[in-house]
């Protein structure tokens, strides 16, 4: 199928059915005073965040009785990642949520006591996995080339796009204290130091060794064995046989899939969407 019946709630294009959920969590979602919340535009390293959060969280240390990632941290506004939103007024504080919503989207009841952390990824890479992310979920029923694919990115018609107006709302805000801004890049060039900063964010101090075993626990070949954190149930029952959602987690894959003439015309136009916002990758 070339279009995705994706839904439009708000100003962003979603593929959960209910979004009478997003509306509900964004309006009326009783935030406590020391959640925090892991964001980013989708494809960006939002599970390689989750898995650095709940490490530091835990001090390092992962128990075979533990539930999977997305259950640990969980996506308030997906009716169905967490069908009954309820479980989360159980869950002991601080408690972690995901989001994939630009930043004026975000729970109205969060204050400045709470710590966002939004991650964002080269525009180029973040296409590139976002086409096999939506090639691979069989709920897409999308079978079209990843050209096709850019083409639809660079025109905005992706879910929680544009993908210049998500990291522009969140660009506007990354001076205040309680937001961390990660990017993809950087993690890859330096977990560790990743570790070490989303600690001191969040106020956990830790040994050496604490991190190291995170940093271990964290990496793309570690998390890819442990099926909590490889969503290997998705991989079972939602996605096409040989599209495991652990793909490659590497910087610069678009090279392998952009022609130099797409890259050309790709960075020509981002240049002009992306005017303002100073971050490089
Ligand atoms: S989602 O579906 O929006 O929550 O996806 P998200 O987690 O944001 O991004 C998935 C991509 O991140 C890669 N990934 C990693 N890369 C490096 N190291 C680690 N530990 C890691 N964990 C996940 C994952 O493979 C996806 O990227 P691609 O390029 O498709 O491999």
């Amino acid at each position: 199928m070339s279009t995705i019946n994706y839904n439009r709630w708000r100003d962003m294009l979603v593929t959960p059915v209910d979004t009478e959920r997003f509306e509900w969590v964004h309006q009326h979602w009783p935030a406590r005073a020391d959640d925090v919340f892991i964001a980013s535009f989708p494809k960006s390293g939002t599970t390689w965040t989750q898995q650095i959060v709940r490490l530091i969280y835990s001090g390092g240390l992962i128990h075979d009785s533990d539930p999977p990632l997305h259950a640990i941290i969980p996506w308030l506004d997906d009716s169905e990642d967490l069908p009954d939103l309820s479980v989360v007024d159980t869950m002991n504080s601080p408690r972690v949520f995901k989001s994939h919503n630009p930043y004026h989207l975000l729970p109205q009841k969060l204050t400045a006591s709470n710590r966002l952390i939004y991650v964002t990824r080269n525009a180029k890479d973040t296409a590139v996995s976002m086409y096999f992310h939506t090639f691979g979920f069989k709920m897409y029923e999308y079978d079209e080339s990843i050209e096709h694919f850019i083409g639809e990115f660079m025109a905005g018609r992706v879910e929680y796009g544009p993908y210049w107006t998500h990291l522009g709302s969140w660009y506007q805000q990354c001076e205040r204290s309680n937001i961390l801004v990660l990017h993809y890049e950087e993690m890859q060039r330096d977990l560790a130091a990743t570790v070490e900063r989303v600690a001191h964010f969040l106020d956990q101090p830790l040994t050496i060794e604490d991190i190291n075993r995170i940093t271990e626990l964290s990496t793309f070949s570690s998390m890819k064995k442990d099926p909590r954190t490889s969503m290997q149930l998705w991989d079972e029952e939602q996605r096409k046989p040989g599209m495991p959602f652990m793909r490659k987690g590497e910087t610069g894959d678009w090279a392998n899939h952009f022609t130099p003439e797409l890259a050309q015309a790709f960075d020509r136009a981002f240049k002009v969407k992306m005017a303002g916002i100073n971050w490089s990758w």
